[in-house]
């Protein structure tokens, strides 16, 4: 799925010329989401869905596959065995997320896939685990040096597997990408259960400063019909109003981990310390659970395509480090949603941002299912951080176990006194009244 380095190169000249194309005859939304395919080669990783046959086809029953390349595009070590849907470990069915076909880990069994990247970019890896048996489990996995494990005994929903993501920063053009079982268990068949493998090359939104932002849009809509007509979307006011001074990086929570479209469960962002290499890019996942990334076609987004959902009240934050001026007078705005499923309320979220603390509960408007949410503070130092975390532990009302929360989206901070002088402020309303005026 990820092509080497000429190949890519020309698969992007294609890319643009399409974008470019396609740009006159779609207009803007269109073109910009084709654009951001240029960049974006993502998918699942060779055989990543261990649907390829081996060569002897696959095996019966109880089967063990043993030694390396049995598994086609893998390489294994160690009691590496793929699972078929259906089977049968004593009383119980193996899981297999999707498809016919899975691979399972044994004891301090590993599976490896070497991979064509561009060094120094962040790649964000999505796979799905699950456990066979009732004790703790866990699953290691590592793109040399950088190394990760994510602890399996949480379940977060009943179907007993989650899509995960992983990030990484690449050193090298070639990459390995190892998934290891370093359980020691005292049945040597229970292990940690993977599928469905893919990787993304992520990209960190510029900070929405206005003039870079006009100046990209400018870009983006270099035919001046497309531009007139882009002036007047409503979508291009508010960006204009409300990004001119947003210090948040990827506060919409754009851009993040490859999500299979038809996949329902999300995608489990475990505790990562490391802000450079964040699968939700500007991000960091602190404490020791996870936090859920969600999608619009399967759960209610308050803005865009994509957003974050809470879980496991305190233990689940997600934050961000954002540049401020120290002494000056700050906004955060953010929406607060519940993301239609099934989630029990009450949710609420406390917010943080720098020394300040709020706990908003969710309490929207009759037919919506966000509403924005505002906390003032006062900057007090070159970094603040704001933060967010479920204040209950919430599940859902039909099977009372999985895990959900309060959905956060939209995330931006400005500094609020430029509201009230030049461009940012008044100004900036007659600038757009002007303009609904004279093009509307
Ligand atoms: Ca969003």
């Amino acid at each position: 799925m990820i092509q080497s380095s000429t190949r890519s190169k020309w698969f992007t000249l294609f890319m643009l010329l399409f974008a470019l194309f396609a740009s006159a005859i779609l207009g803007e939304d269109e073109s910009i989401s084709i654009l951001k395919y240029v960049v974006i080669i993502a998918g699942l990783v060779s055989n990543g869905d261990f649907e390829t046959p081996p060569t002897n086809g696959f095996p019966k029953d109880e089967a063990i596959v043993d030694g390396p390349s049995e598994i086609p595009g893998w390489k294994t070590s160690g009691t590496v065995e793929l699972v078929s849907s259906g089977q049968k470990q004593g009383a119980m069915i193996l899981i297999v997320p999707r498809g016919r076909h899975a691979v399972r880990l044994g004891n301090d069994a590993e599976i490896s896939q070497e991979l064509t990247v561009e060094k120094g970019s962040v790649y964000s890896v999505t796979f799905s685990a699950a456990r066979t048996c009732a004790q703790l489990e866990s699953l290691n996995v590592s793109v040399p040096p950088a190394s990760q494990t994510i602890d399996l005994q949480t379940l977060y929903n009943v179907q007993g597997w989650d899509p995960y993501a992983l990030a990484f920063e690449a050193e090298e053009d070639k990459v390995s990408l190892v998934f290891t079982n370093p359980g020691m268990e005292e049945d040597p068949t229970c292990g940690p259960i993977i599928d469905d493998i893919a990787i993304k090359k992520l990209f960190t939104p510029e900070r929405p400063k206005g003039t870079n932002s006009l100046f990209a849009f400018f870009l983006l809509n270099f035919s001046a019909n497309l531009f007139i007509n882009f002036l007047l979307t409503r979508s291009f006011l508010l960006h204009l109003f409300f990004s001119s001074e947003n210090a948040v990086i990827n506060g919409d929570y754009e851009e993040g981990p490859w999500m299979f479209p038809n996949v329902s469960l999300g995608v489990l962002l475990p505790t990562k310390l490391d802000e450079e290499t964040s699968s939700i890019p500007g991000w960091i996942i602190e404490s020791n659970r996870a936090v859920r990334y969600i999608d619009s076609y399967h759960y209610s987004v308050p803005q865009g395509k994509r957003a974050i959902e809470l879980l496991s009240g305190k233990e689940g934050i997600i934050s961000q480090m954002v540049e401020t001026t120290p002494n000056k007078p700050y906004t955060m705005s953010f929406a607060l949603g519940h993301a239609r499923d099934k989630c029990k309320q009450p949710l609420a979220v406390m917010a943080f941002a720098g020394d300040q603390a709020q706990n908003i509960h969710y309490t929207p408007d009759s037919n919506s299912t966000f509403q924005i949410a505002n906390l003032n503070f006062t900057a007090k130092a070159e970094r603040t951080r704001v933060a967010f975390y479920s204040v209950y532990y919430n599940t859902r009302t039909d099977d009372m176990s999985s895990l959900c929360g309060p959905v956060v989206d939209d995330v931006r901070v400005w500094f609020s006194e430029a509201r009230r002088n030049g461009f940012g402020g008044l100004g900036l309303w007659v600038f757009v009244l002007v303009l609904v005026l004279v093009l509307g």
